[in-house]
């Protein structure tokens, strides 16, 4: 495929080679998948190189996407054309670290501003850190470093972390860090989520704020590596991801102030086979499910869109280890039925997210962008949701 991307650029030197290696990837597979009754197929919109970590949509139907090797670009999905984005912080894309999420503001309309989060030394050490910036064009303006997380360590590993927007709040997630304790020690960033203001001062009303010791910007702790958060449509909870060690994955629901356990409470082991600590504990919250062995779930989307009316109210989880995208039925918030979908693809499944056109995307460790759309549509890239124009975004 890439070969004949080269081909085609060589006739038509106009055309960018991200362009072609889209428009040639479009043809697709044309295999057809079958879920709840429903025949859908997978669309490859793009092949970028490497870990393919973040991505959201802009108002204008385009979309934005971070590499983990620590470049953004804006991707359109009708024409195929990447182009890069100047102003990007430079970030520590070393191990796990790197460019990690990327999201568009919900009135970015108004503020053109672009959330991230990044992996950044400070002195031989290293954290993960938030950052916005205003996309005006193809170029990042006035970027600030909103928060970066206490303590940076000298490992390079479980930095986390995803971004997710409530109301007027700013949710990140850190990493333990690889230093088990401090998930449990209030005094630390590392295994926690935050809940911030837009401009990465604490909230208001924070479970923690004037208590001795703690960091304000917590809200709810006992994380080990929190790659997922997204928000609920319908009840407006911010649902949690997290990988465990050696099995004892999780999702959780988070509650203002609660102690998910890690590492006093884990159904993971350590890689040898020994415990760790025990399954349950008083004061220390539940999954909603977790999975033995361990599938490595990164990010986590809820559906509400038209176009595969019988996923309505489901969760997304993106498995990285387990090789498959997974869907969880959720009834009365607990998951009554799971499905491991295309498993046959070989994929490191790293972000999923429901598009403006209520397509399903998702993005992988190889740097591919995909979307799910019904049976017969991938083909003539002219896919259009019911009732929706293309570009008519409302994210
Ligand atoms: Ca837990």
């Amino acid at each position: 495929m890439a070969f004949r991307g080269w081909m085609v650029v060589s006739a038509f030197s106009l055309v960018s080679s991200a362009a072609l290696t889209a428009a040639s990837a479009r043809a697709g597979s044309g295999k057809a998948y079958v879920s709840e009754g429903m025949k859908y197929e997978v669309e490859v919109l793009l092949e970028a190189d490497g870990v393919l970590w973040g991505f959201d949509f802009l108002p204008d139907g385009n979309i934005v996407a971070s590499r983990r090797a620590g470049d953004m670009f804006v991707f359109d999905v009708r024409t195929g054309e990447r182009a890069r984005i100047d102003g990007v912080p430079a970030v520590a894309a070393v191990g796990q670290g790197g460019l990690l999420d990327v999201r568009v503001h919900p009135d970015f309309k108004r503020n053109h501003w672009i959330y991230f989060t990044y992996s950044e030394r400070v002195g031989d050490k290293m954290t993960t850190a938030l950052g916005r910036g205003a996309l005006r064009g193809r170029r990042l303006e006035g970027v600030k470093k909103l928060f970066s997380g206490h303590a940076p360590g000298s490992r390079s590993i479980h930095f986390g972390s995803r971004v997710e927007f409530s109301g007027p709040y700013v949710f990140v997630s850190v990493g333990d860090r690889d230093e088990r304790a401090g998930a449990q020690d209030l005094g630390y960033h590392n295994g926690k989520v935050m809940r911030l203001n837009a401009d990465g001062s604490p909230a208001e009303g924070n479970p923690f704020v004037g208590a001795d010791g703690a960091r304000p910007e917590i809200w709810t702790y006992g994380h080990r590596n929190p790659q997922g958060l997204a928000r609920h449509p319908a009840t407006g909870e911010i649902w949690e991801a997290e990988m465990g060690p050696l099995g004892g994955d999780e999702v959780n629901v988070l509650k203002k102030g609660a102690n998910y356990g890690w590492p006093v409470v884990t159904y993971g082991r350590e890689y040898s086979g020994e415990r760790i600590g025990a399954a349950e504990k008083a004061g220390m919250a539940q999954p909603v499910v977790h999975w033995t062995p361990s599938i490595s779930p990164s990010a986590i989307a809820f559906y509400d869109g038209d176009v595969f009316p019988k996923w309505k109210g489901d969760l997304f989880v993106g498995a990285l280890s387990g090789a498959h995208l997974r869907r969880l039925t959720i009834d009365g918030g607990k998951v009554v039925a799971q499905e491991e979908m295309l498993k046959d693809r070989g994929e490191r499944f790293r972000n999923v997210r429901q598009g403006p056109d209520g397509a399903l995307y998702y993005s992988t460790d190889a740097g591919r962008l995909s979307r799910l759309v019904p049976v017969g549509s991938a083909r003539s890239g002219r896919f259009t949701a019911p009732g929706e124009r293309r570009g008519r975004g409302t994210k």
